[in-house]
């Protein structure tokens, strides 16, 4: 492919669709807890995964998502749930992936047979799995309901700690391998000024939740990092009954915490619960966060955000509002190597699953529904065919190919027909009506030949164009 000169800085105003919802970055599942991590250039997001149409959090698994642009997303799959864990019975919740010396830990908090919570971790050669509980029991088990919400951070000097907590925050320090950890679990003491608030004694989370007198305490939820020599906790925090983002920061890795203020408050959630994670990537800061705003979402429904924000000069974090524009691409697709059709900007009327002979696909596919992938670099010379692997059980459908928007040009259509099953593949190529040149968004839409309106059309696994001779 020719090389086509992109100013990244200017790519989102070249995208017509550039303003439109990126927001929750994922819409196929309901992917709370979000906690990103980079690995050779891609962003990783691990997940957890809200059970639509319950009222609680009882959420059985964990996602992988990945993404070398900060706005098209792969679905990696679901590398581990509960029943990796033989100790873990119910409530799998927030988790943080880390990379040492090319070995992923993946810590994660579950309820045990003994009815608490407690503090698991599982390990990986690659930050997409397999992984495999490193223990076969808990890490940290203390019988306390506050074992939640592991983070980790291997320090410059090679020193890691993992914190974790509700309501009460404690650290260890982690032993170079990562799966065992040297001296005491300690808590951290908690004052107005470390962490912005204090829960009285006794005071329970009801009358928190009325959100009176103290605004600001330590909830759950931390995310424990350092930059530029300074060490920083985000964590949950209480806004008149709402969680929001607030952070401390230390010049040490175990305090004394200092409370610098609250960086996500007061905005459209529609979920109680907020929980982050932040990093630098490619130049920019990000944001990770999550929200009830996908439709169907709620306080048991929440999906995983993003937002680009920069540091004051001295190395505080301003306000960060929730968008649904999020954020702008950070590079481009190549369309002539073989994509994912799991690596979405936005869907609708589709979601995702996966099976051990072909991975991760896109399935309950309908009519109406799409798939928008952004910033698809075609080059000078230009596109001139379409492939596509799919699989029809039933009577197949249409897969439009559009350019920048969903009303936009179609510059290719495959009659997908019965393929035998819902995983009997077969490789469709079609010529382009015309050439795809530059940068430009790419619509699959999906639709069906007059047949009835809801009915399952194909299964889309991935797909590629073949550039102009
Ligand atoms: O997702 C379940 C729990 O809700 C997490 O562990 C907390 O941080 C809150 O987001």
């Amino acid at each position: 492919m020719k090389k086509t000169k992109i100013v990244l800085g200017i790519l989102a105003s070249c995208v017509s669709t550039a303003l439109y919802a990126q927001n929750p970055i994922i819409q196929t599942h309901f992917t709370p807890d979000p906690a990103p991590m980079i690995y050779q250039d891609r962003v990783y997001v691990y997940t957890g995964d809200d059970l639509p149409g319950y009222d609680f959090y009882y959420m059985t698994k964990w996602r992988v998502y990945s993404s070398a642009d900060m706005v098209n997303w792969t679905d990696h799959g679901v590398p581990i749930s509960l029943e990796s864990f033989s100790w873990a019975r119910d409530r799998g919740w927030a988790a943080q992936c880390v990379e040492r010396d090319g070995k992923f830990y993946w810590y994660i908090c579950a309820q045990t047979i003994n009815n608490d919570m407690a503090i698991g971790v599982a390990v990986s050669d690659s930050p997409t799995g397999p992984f495999k509980d490193a223990l076969g029991k808990p890490l940290i088990t203390t019988g306390s309901w506050s074992n939640i919400d592991p983070t980790a951070y291997v320090d410059d000097d090679g020193q890691a700690y993992l914190y974790w907590g509700n309501a009460h925050l404690y650290y260890v320090k982690l032993n170079k391998d990562m799966i065992s950890y040297a001296g005491d679990i300690t808590e951290v003491p908690q004052s107005v000024a470390s962490f912005g608030g204090l829960r009285k004694p006794g005071r329970s989370d009801e009358a928190l939740k009325k959100g009176e007198e103290y605004e600001d305490v330590f909830v759950e939820g931390p995310w424990f990092y350092k930059r530029n020599k300074k060490y920083y906790l985000m964590y949950a925090g209480m806004t008149k009954g709402v969680e929001c983002l607030s952070y401390s920061t230390s010049s040490t890795p175990v305090g004394p915490w200092q409370y610098q203020g609250k960086i996500m408050t007061g905005q459209p959630t529609n979920s109680f619960t907020n929980h982050g994670g932040v990093i630098d990537f490619k130049g920019n800061s990000y944001l990770f966060y999550h929200t009830g705003l996908l439709p169907g979402g709620g306080s048991y429904g929440r999906s995983t955000a993003v937002e680009a924000f920069n540091y004051n000069k001295d190395g505080s974090i301003p306000n960060i509002a929730m968008s649904k524009e999020g954020v702008t691409p950070v590079g481009t697709v190549d369309p002539y190597k073989k994509n994912e059709a799991e690596m979405m900007a936005w869907s609708e009327k589709c979601t995702t699953a996966e099976n051990a002979e072909t991975g991760v696909y896109v399935t309950q596919i309908r009519t109406g529904g799409y798939i928008k992938v952004r910033a698809v670099n075609f080059g000078d010379r230009g596109a001139e065919s379409f492939s596509a692997r799919l699989a029809a059980g039933l009577d197949g459908g249409i897969l439009e190919v559009r350019l920048d928007s969903l009303a936009g040009t179609q510059v290719a259509a495959v009659q997908v027909p019965r393929t035998g099953g819902w995983n009997t593949w077969q490789t469709f190529d079609v010529p382009l009506s015309q050439s795809a040149l530059g940068i430009r968004d790419v619509y699959f839409v999906f639709k069906g030949q007059n047949i009835t309106a809801g009915r399952e059309l194909f299964n889309f696994d991935h797909w590629s164009f073949h550039e102009k001779k």
